[in-house]
């Protein structure tokens, strides 16, 4: 694993925030001596298949455009889901634009027994485990709490509640290992979750228990309108060795690499051998949330630099040099793309308004005080637009 000693870091005096800062090279004029390890990479922003000491993978060509497909209908379904919401049919959407490679390399990583605790974001994650697009759009829409079961695809309901997912997938792991069973157990969350006494837990007790559980750390660069050096003085897949097990620093822009670093860090799991953190270095490409608007506190250079490592277009290039698609592959996909654009769409503004009182149902299994009287006076509120005046 690379793991990397840690050494003393300077603080940073200014919160302003440079054209991408993390991704300086070591001893560039204006870092600090740093800690900035190397990415596991197995295809680079050109499109070029490197090798990696410790990580490979043989994929065959229909393995590849597999993950090329699924990374092109994942980022087609999330803008039509940002466009939903500009036209009033979604509350709010987070989009998931520039992490496909991470999303995509990770949940195809995945066994079908293995189960998945995800964030808000990880429609990709929900895309490889089958859970269908338009079901994830209900909870933005506002007329459920969740819109799958769990249960079918061992994916779970987004956690909105930051890095809370991590201990929810810690003692989910603890019950697998006492189960005897061999799948494994991934939480997702990102680099602003980092920072939550939360995660740090998760880290604590998976270690102890040996529990077998991977944390798939997407740092995209921002918690909202903070930058992770705001959250870290060190590279994050290092704080794994505080807690005594490994860390690892992925590119996360490269779904080759992704899908070798979880399939290696799965199998440990697996082998009873416990947690393993990894950091997919990526970036999220648009704003946090449809509610957000990162002009006001990023710059386009640093936008722009990533674009150049964008994930689906270095797959493509790779394709085509390798002669593994040609244009009529990519034209049937961007035909399928469309269609599914447009089941969404249509999905979406299908979706039945809910009962009102619905929202008071499994709050708690057995029902609470609170709730019932939170209940009563809803519908006494309901009742006084009986006859569509207010009382
Ligand atoms: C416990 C908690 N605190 C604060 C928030 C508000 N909040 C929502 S998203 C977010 C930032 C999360 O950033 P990160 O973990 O990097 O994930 P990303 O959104 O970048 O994928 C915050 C602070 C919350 N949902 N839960
Ligand atoms: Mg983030």
């Amino acid at each position: 694993m690379t793991v990397e000693g840690t050494a003393a870091r300077k603080p940073r005096r200014s919160s302003k925030r440079t054209s991408a800062s993390a991704n300086k090279a070591p001893g560039a004029p204006g870092t600090e001596p740093t800690l900035e390890p190397q990415l596991v990479q197995l295809l680079t922003p050109e499109g070029e298949r490197v090798q990696h000491p410790e990580y490979d993978l043989d994929l065959s060509p229909e393995e590849l455009r597999g993950l090329y497909r699924d990374m092109v209908l994942t980022r087609r379904f999330d803008a039509e889901a940002t466009s939903l919401q500009r036209q009033g049919e979604l509350g709010l959407w987070a989009s998931l634009l520039g992490q496909e490679a991470a999303q995509i390399g990770s949940g195809r990583a995945l066994r079908d027994d293995d189960y998945v605790f995800p964030t808000y974001r990880e429609h990709g994650v929900a895309w490889c485990r089958g859970v269908d697009p338009a079901n994830l759009l209900g909870m933005f829409r506002g007329v459920n709490h969740g819109g799958w079961d769990p249960n079918s695809n061992n994916f779970h309901l987004y956690t909105i509640v930051i890095g809370s997912q991590t201990l929810h997938a810690t003692g989910y792991a603890m019950g697998v290992a006492k189960d005897g069973a061999d799948s494994a157990v991934i939480a997702y969350f990102g680099d602003g979750a980092s920072s939550q006494g939360d995660v740090a837990e998760s880290f604590t007790f998976s270690a102890v228990y040996n529990a077998p559980v991977v944390f798939f750390c997407q740092n995209n660069q921002w918690a909202i309108s903070e930058p992770t050096e705001k959250q870290t003085r060190v590279p994050l897949y290092q704080r794994a060795q505080g807690f005594g097990f490994p860390g690892v620093r992925v590119d996360g822009n490269d779904v080759l690499a992704c899908l070798a670093v979880t399939r290696a860090a799965l199998e440990r799991a697996r082998r009873g051998e416990g947690p393993t953190l990894v950091e997919a270095f990526t970036y999220r490409m648009g704003a946090h949330t449809t509610s957000d608007d990162p002009t006001r506190y990023r710059l386009d250079d640093e936008r722009a630099a990533w674009e150049a490592k964008d994930p689906i277009l270095r797959l493509r290039t790779y394709l085509e040099k390798q002669g593994h698609a040609d244009a009529a592959y990519f034209e049937q996909l961007e035909a399928e793309s469309e269609a599914l654009g447009k089941r969404v769409r249509e999905a979406v503004r299908a979706m039945p308004d809910p009962d009102h009182m619905a929202m008071f149902d499994h709050v708690y299994a057995d029902g609470h005080a609170l709730v019932d009287e939170e209940r009563a006076q809803f519908a006494a509120y309901q009742a006084s637009f009986a006859d569509g005046e207010v009382k």
